[in-house]
C-alpha cells in the first residue's frame, strides 16, 4: 500500500521538525571525492578531515571518502563539474584537476613560478590565495582550505634528464589542463593527456616513456616498478590541494556546522602540508635505495629549463589573468 510509507515518512519529517531544532540533532553523511587513497598524503588529508569532523560533531556529521576518482569513473578532470552539479558533496582536490573549469588555477602550473615551499605559501596564504578562492566560489563550489600534493618531478624509462635536449621526443603522460601540453611541447617532448587511472597501465606497456608527479606519488604508487628508472628533481611546479563543498550542501548547513567543517578542513590541510613536507627527504632516500637514478640539476641546468619554457607564460598569463600572475610573482619575490 503506497499510503502507509507516505504517512510514515510524513510523521518522521514532522516528528523531527517538532521535537528539536534540526541543527542540533540531524545526522548527515556527505561524500568526499579524492583522486588518491589514504596510502598517499592526499587521501590522508581527506581522512583527517573526516576524523576531525566526526569528533567535533560527536558523530553527527560523517564524511565518507571515495578515493581513486571513483565518483567520476576515474575521470578526475570532471570532478569539479560533478561537485558543482551536486553529484559529489565535497572533495579534496588538486588544482590541476579543477583547472579546466577554473582557469585561475593554472597559476600553479606555470613552469618554475614557485621555486620553493615558501613560494607556495606566499600564494596560498596571502591575498592571491583569497582571489583564487573567490574565483572557485564564483564558478560554483565553496572552497574551504588548502592542502598540498607537492612539487612534481619528472621521471622516464629511457635515460637521465639533465637538459631540455634530453626531453626531446619523449612520450610523457600529463594530466588536466592543456597548459601541460604546452609546457612539454615547448620542451620538444611528445605529451599525452590521460587520467591517473590510465597512466600506470600505459607506463607498464611502454605506451608512454615518462610522467610527472610528486615524490610521494612516485614512491607509494611504486612508479619505479613500471620501468621509470630515471627521476629528475626539477621542481617545475607544485599542485596544492583544495578542500571544497558543493554550494547547495554548504547553504543547507547551519552556521555552526559550516564553521566546524571549515575549521576541520583548515586543520586537516595544515596537518597534511606539514606531514608531506616532513616526509620528503625520507621518501627520496627510499626511492634511491630502489635503484632509481635521481638527477639533481645544477643552477645552470635548472635555468636552461626555465628559459626553454618561458613562452608558456606568454600564452597562459592572459588566460589566468595578468593581474593575478603579477600579484603572485610579487608575493613570491617578497617571501
Ligand atoms: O593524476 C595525477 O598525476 C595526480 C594524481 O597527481 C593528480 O590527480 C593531479
Amino acid at each position: 500500500m503506497p499510503i502507509k510509507p507516505l504517512a510514515f515518512a510524513l510523521t518522521a519529517v514532522l516528528g523531527m521538525s517538532f521535537t528539536a531544532p534540526a541543527f542540533a540533532q540531524e545526522t548527515r553523511e556527505f561524500s568526499v571525492s579524492t583522486v588518491l587513497s589514504d596510502a598517499f598524503p592526499w587521501g590522508q588529508a581527506a581522512e583527517k578531515w573526516a576524523e576531525l569532523v566526526s569528533e567535533r560533531s560527536d558523530g553527527r556529521l560523517t564524511l565518507k571518502v571515495y578515493p581513486n576518482a571513483q565518483l567520476v569513473s576515474g575521470d578526475q578532470t570532471r570532478e569539479f563539474s560533478a561537485m558543482r552539479s551536486g553529484l559529489i558533496d565535497m572533495a579534496v582536490a588538486s588544482t590541476i584537476n579543477w583547472s579546466p573549469q577554473v582557469p585561475e588555477l593554472n597559476l600553479f602550473s606555470l613552469p618554475f613560478l614557485m621555486p620553493d615551499e615558501a613560494a607556495i605559501d606566499a600564494i596560498t596564504q596571502g591575498d592571491t590565495g583569497k582571489k583564487i578562492f573567490a574565483a572557485i566560489d564564483k564558478k560554483g563550489v565553496m572552497p574551504l582550505a588548502w592542502g598540498e600534493n607537492g612539487f612534481r618531478e619528472l621521471s622516464n624509462s629511457k635515460h637521465p634528464i639533465n637538459s631540455p635536449a634530453d626531453v626531446q621526443g619523449l612520450k610523457v603522460r600529463v594530466v588536466g589542463s592543456p597548459l601541460f601540453l604546452d609546457t612539454f611541447s615547448t620542451l620538444g617532448a611528445n605529451p599525452t593527456q590521460m587520467s591517473w587511472a590510465d597512466a600506470k597501465p600505459a607506463l607498464t606497456t611502454g605506451a608512454i616513456d615518462g610522467q610527472e608527479n610528486p615524490l610521494s606519488v612516485f614512491d607509494v604508487a611504486r612508479v619505479d616498478q613500471v620501468g621509470q628508472s630515471y627521476l629528475t628533481l626539477w621542481h617545475y611546479m607544485a599542485d596544492p590541494l583544495i578542500f571544497g563543498v558543493n554550494k547547495k550542501v554548504w547553504k543547507s548547513l547551519p552556521a555552526a556546522d559550516r564553521d566546524l567543517l571549515q575549521q576541520a578542513a583548515i586543520d586537516a590541510g595544515a596537518w597534511e602540508i606539514e606531514k608531506s613536507r616532513n616526509e620528503l627527504s625520507e621518501t627520496l632516500v627510499a626511492i634511491k635505495e630502489r635503484g632509481v637514478e635521481v638527477t639533481e640539476l645544477t643552477p645552470e641546468q635548472h635555468q636552461a629549463f626555465v628559459d626553454a619554457t618561458a613562452e608558456v607564460y606568454t600564452k597562459w598569463t592572459p588566460r589566468i589573468g595578468a593581474e593575478l600572475v603579477a600579484e603572485a610573482q610579487a608575493a613570491i619575490a617578497a617571501r
